[in-house]
């Protein structure tokens, strides 16, 4: 039974040797997406396949409400890159789960299987799942992706419908799928960053121009529906409440872990230089 979270960062802290790391907050790094490799939305993930094995993300860290009993319960290898002439980010999550579960809740995906990904452009650290009631402004998104197949597959918490938002329901902007083949579910998704983003139009939004090394606040969370089990562990449930695992990296380290924006030239950077590059931007 493998019950061990290995950090997202794991490989990099390994390499670094720095033990005083281990209790920061995580930092990723977006792998730099040249024009010719930009990802279709698809769930067919065999675009990352280039993508070097610094840049590819293998288990868990964060909180659990019950952590996955096996690695055949729940497991997952996330990707994370971006494009500076698109000015998008751009994700796919493979994950593996022993029982799929969706379309139980098409008005809360998160109780099915699904991901939640907490975008926060500017790093503000504003509670991703609000709108400011009298601007319609948010300055961070919660999005989730579902592979339900009643319904949209994507959409952003507390926010208007995603078949007809102006964010949502047009692909220049934003874009998410999640596919199921047999005990798998591919997601796939990319993000046009706007902060704050507006509940009414683009116009009354803010672009963020992406650039090379830039920080942003960036999670994904992924949550587990299985049967027989809900969410506080109690035995026999019968409804649909089989919520039963989501790993949240928010609640455990105080804030989003910090994304940094590789710049072209460094797609094959050393781990090496992981170090250096956490020193400079300090
Ligand atoms: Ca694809
Ligand atoms: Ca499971
Ligand atoms: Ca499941």
């Amino acid at each position: 039974m493998k019950k061990s979270i290995i950090p997202l960062v794991g490989l990099m802290l390994v390499s670094l040797s720095i033990p005083a790391l281990a209790q920061e907050v995580p930092t990723y790094y977006a792998v730099y997406i040249p024009d010719d490799k930009i990802p279709v939305i698809d769930g067919d993930l065999s675009d990352w396949e280039w993508v070097p094995e610094e840049y590819v993300v293998e288990g868990f860290t964060g909180h659990f409400l019950l952590p996955p009993e096996s690695a055949d319960d729940l497991s997952a290898t996330f990707w994370f890159g971006w494009n500076d002439a698109t000015n998008k980010v751009y994700g796919a999550i493979h994950v593996h789960d022993d029982h799929i579960m969706v379309d139980l809740h098409p008005q809360s995906p998160h109780m099915d299987d699904s991901i939640e990904i907490h975008w926060d452009p500017t790093e503000c650290g504003q509670d991703p799942c609000y709108f400011d009631p009298e601007t319609h402004m948010s300055n961070t998104c919660q999005f989730w992706i579902s592979a339900q197949t009643t319904g949209p597959q994507w959409g952003i918490y507390s926010a208007p419908d995603p078949t007809t938002w102006w964010y949502t329901k047009d692909p220049k902007y934003t874009k998410g799928i999640g596919v199921i083949k047999g005990n798998e579910i591919y997601y796939e998704y990319y993000i046009t960053p706007y902060s704050p983003i507006s509940w009414d139009s683009e116009e009354q939004s803010t672009l963020i121009d992406l650039e090379p090394m830039m920080s942003v606040g960036w999670q994904v969370g992924v949550d587990d529906a299985d049967p027989g089990i809900n969410r506080k562990g109690e035995e026999g449930a019968t409804t649909g409440d089989y919520w039963q695992s989501h790993s949240s990296t928010s609640t455990v380290w105080g804030k989003r872990p910090h994304v940094i924006l590789m710049p072209p030239e460094e797609v094959a950077v050393e781990p090496a230089s992981w170090g250096l590059i956490k020193m400079l931007l300090r």
